[in-house]
């Protein structure tokens, strides 16, 4: 799987750098929409929790979550090139709240995120725990005005929101999160990890995939087919991370690697490294299988499964 003209790139029409350039060129259209998302928050809130608010939802993150929805939503044939930005800002809304509160005290107490002070260091507990509770309704009122805006019709909008709010919910980020801080200082069983992940990482990563499909009025089965590859990469995306702590530095990925000092359990914990890797990479051939069994020509998908393994950060 090298990257480049030569190897698979090449037969997807896709290369490394054309990749980069995608993801470059989505990440603007998605911060231009958040942007206006959170100029419309600042204008309802207290001026202390509104730039609380830009902060955690404007640093600078992959925005991985929204690239996916919008990359779904046009691999599936949609065609509202700008509002679905609108409704990919929605999970990045939720993504930021999630991450503003982990880094909390009471949480993980982090004080380094995306190479800038957490949003508590710098604005304080009390005016975090606001902006991020603030952005939890901001983001189903975004989803909703947006994804009626888009060719799926009221049901369809309907469909979408609720996608995003599960998978935020007890059944999914926040379940995750507390069987995450449960599980510190404890060795969890690989099942019992999987469980965790699947619910605190993985379902909103799953989401962004089914909202775009939803969103874009895809068949039953292209929605089931883009959950089954969201799983997949969902998990490899985990365990990756998990990678990524245990071998870089803070500056690279601009966060202090945390998992040692929390006493959790990882995938490199319980697998050792190189098996880590290579249950990620069986994850991105079962997520390529599942994009196969459907009839849609997804050549960015394809490619975005191996980014999630390959990145940096
Ligand atoms: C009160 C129990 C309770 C829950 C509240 C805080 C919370 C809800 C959930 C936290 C869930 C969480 C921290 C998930 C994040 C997982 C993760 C791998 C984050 C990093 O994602 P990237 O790499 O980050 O996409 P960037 O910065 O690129 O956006």
């Amino acid at each position: 799987w090298g990257w480049g003209r030569s190897g698979y790139g090449a037969r997807l029409g896709l290369d490394y750098l054309e990749l980069k350039e995608y993801l470059r060129a989505e990440m603007l259209s998605v911060d231009k929409a958040l942007d206006q998302a959170v100029t419309l928050i600042e204008s309802e809130l207290e001026s202390d929790i509104g730039s609380a608010v830009r902060h955690g939802v404007m640093s600078d993150g992959k925005r991985l979550r929204p690239i996916l929805c919008t990359t779904a939503y046009r691999e599936c044939g949609g065609r509202a090139e700008q509002s679905v930005y609108e409704l990919a800002a929605s999970l990045e809304m939720i993504h930021a709240y999630s991450l503003m509160h982990d880094d909390l005290p009471c949480m993980d107490d982090a004080a380094l995120r995306r190479g800038q002070a957490t949003t508590h260091v710098l604005f304080g507990e009390d005016v975090t725990m606001r902006a991020g509770a603030a952005l939890i309704p901001a983001a189903a009122r975004q989803a909703l005005h947006s994804a009626r805006k888009l060719e799926c019709g009221v049901s369809g909008a309907a469909a979408v929101v609720q996608e995003l709010l599960e998978a935020a919910g007890a059944g999914g980020m926040v379940g995750g999160q507390w069987l995450d801080l449960l599980g510190e200082g404890q060795t969890l069983s690989p099942k019992e990890l999987d469980e965790l992940h699947r619910k605190k990482t993985g379902a909103l990563l799953t989401a962004s995939l089914v909202m775009g499909a939803l969103a874009a009025a895809a068949e039953k089965q292209t929605v089931s087919a883009l959950a089954s590859y969201g799983r997949s990469i969902g998990l490899a995306f985990q365990i990756t991370d998990d990678v990524l702590d245990a071998t870089q530095s803070a500056e690279l990925l601009g966060k202090n690697p945390s998992d040692v000092d929390l006493d959790k359990s990882t995938y490199v914990g319980l697998h050792g490294l190189d098996q880590a890797k290579e249950h990620a990479r069986e994850c991105i051939a079962e997520a390529l299988s599942a994009l196969e069994s459907i009839p849609i020509d997804a050549p960015v998908l394809t490619i975005l499964a191996r980014y999630v393994v390959e990145r940096e950060r």
